[in-house]
């Protein structure tokens, strides 16, 4: 009691220096910690000049004091993935299947960089809004569309709502309010992005990319190949993750399946290409919980099911064909660059000529 009594008489001390003098109550713009013996003053952005008397172990604090200036984002994406939404569940045709979590092959930590956790009881949910897989979600720079603000692992519920890893909440994202580019990528289905900047802001905003409410990034980014009428899902098939769904040629995603197949531990001696190789894999392309080459719904007959009814392809039947992911690429930024170099010059060169 000592101690704050006494910290009580600084921080009275110390207003009372302050209302001598008018400037010291300006709100300051900027923070610095000052150190005077053996107590500590913080200014930090937005702050009254006084706020924080601290001798190390205990804290008093003063004036309005300002946590934080950033409010979160909130989305609520909501997306289909082809692979999960094909050869649905009986009665459950608006519905993707769960499959991984039925049979518990979700992993509790996500499979993306940042390796969110999910408990195990969020995984127990069934019904529309039960997890179908994880998901990755990014918001880009407004000016240059390759440039990634943040990221996130989300869940990517049945009916299509991509949530947080509590399964439910809406997306948060520890950002101003502002334009950014709102991309989904998935380790196996070709990932998609916003085709404009969306004003995003603590208000949740919705953005539904099965419905055509939203304009995509690209051509043909999506494909309604084996979905509901009126609703379009990412590309399944890049069982490889090389951003292509192809089928013959180098690294094709044909031979990834069977590679996983004739690979397994079990079936390494026999290769017998009847194998299911069973639980999470990224060749497991339609998301049954099984990888298989061979046999009804395998998974190398849906890449090339989608190479053949690609709308660029349904006439021509092509084999060879490549389905490549529709993200702007790194060739864009540097032309984005060159553009902010050549408009300098200019810039410069106009300022040049006014002299
Ligand atoms: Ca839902
Ligand atoms: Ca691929
Ligand atoms: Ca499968």
């Amino acid at each position: 009691m000592n101690r704050i009594f006494t910290l009580m008489m600084v921080v009275i001390g110390v207003i009372s220096t302050q209302a001598q003098s008018i400037e010291r109550q300006v709100i300051g713009s900027a923070g610095t910690t000052v150190n005077n013996g053996s107590v500590t003053m913080d200014f930090t952005i937005g702050d009254l000049a006084v706020t924080v008397i601290t001798d190390g172990s205990t804290k008093i604090s003063q004036g309005f004091h300002q946590g934080s200036l950033l409010l979160a984002i909130k989305i609520n994406p909501v997306a289909f993935i082809q692979g999960a939404a094909l050869n649905p569940n009986n009665g459950e045709e608006s519905l993707m299947r769960d499959d991984l979590r039925v049979a518990d092959h979700i992993p509790t930590t996500s499979p993306y960089a940042d390796a969110l956790t999910v408990q195990n009881s969020v995984l127990t949910t069934t019904g529309a809004n039960a997890i179908v897989d994880w998901i990755f979600v990014e918001l880009r720079d407004a000016v240059t569309n390759t440039t990634i603000v943040a990221s996130q692992s989300a869940l990517l519920q049945r009916d299509g709502d991509i949530v947080g890893v509590d399964g439910v909440s809406d997306l948060e994202f520890d950002l101003t309010a502002g334009d950014y580019y709102v991309a989904l990528k998935h380790r196996n289905h070709l990932g998609i992005m916003t085709d404009a900047t969306v004003a995003l802001s603590d208000i949740v905003t919705t953005l539904d990319f099965t419905d055509g409410s939203v304009n995509i990034y690209g051509t043909n980014a999506q494909t309604t190949f084996g979905m509901p009428s009126g609703v379009s899902a990412m590309w399944a098939g890049d069982a490889n993750g090389d951003g292509k769904v192809n089928l013959i040629g180098s690294s094709n995603d044909s031979n990834t399946i069977r590679d996983v197949i004739l690979n397994d531990p079990i079936n390494l001696a026999i290769q017998f290409y009847g194998f299911n190789v069973t639980g999470y894999n990224d060749a497991d392309t339609n998301l049954t919980g099984g990888t298989q080459i061979i046999g009804i719904n395998n998974d190398a007959s849906l890449v090339r099911d989608n190479i053949l009814n690609h709308p660029f392809n349904t006439f021509i039947q092509f084999y060879g064909f490549n389905i490549t992911e529709q993200l702007p690429a790194e060739v864009n930024r540097k032309r984005i660059q060159s553009d902010i170099a050549l408009l300098e010059k200019v810039k410069a060169l106009e300022a040049k000529s006014n002299k």
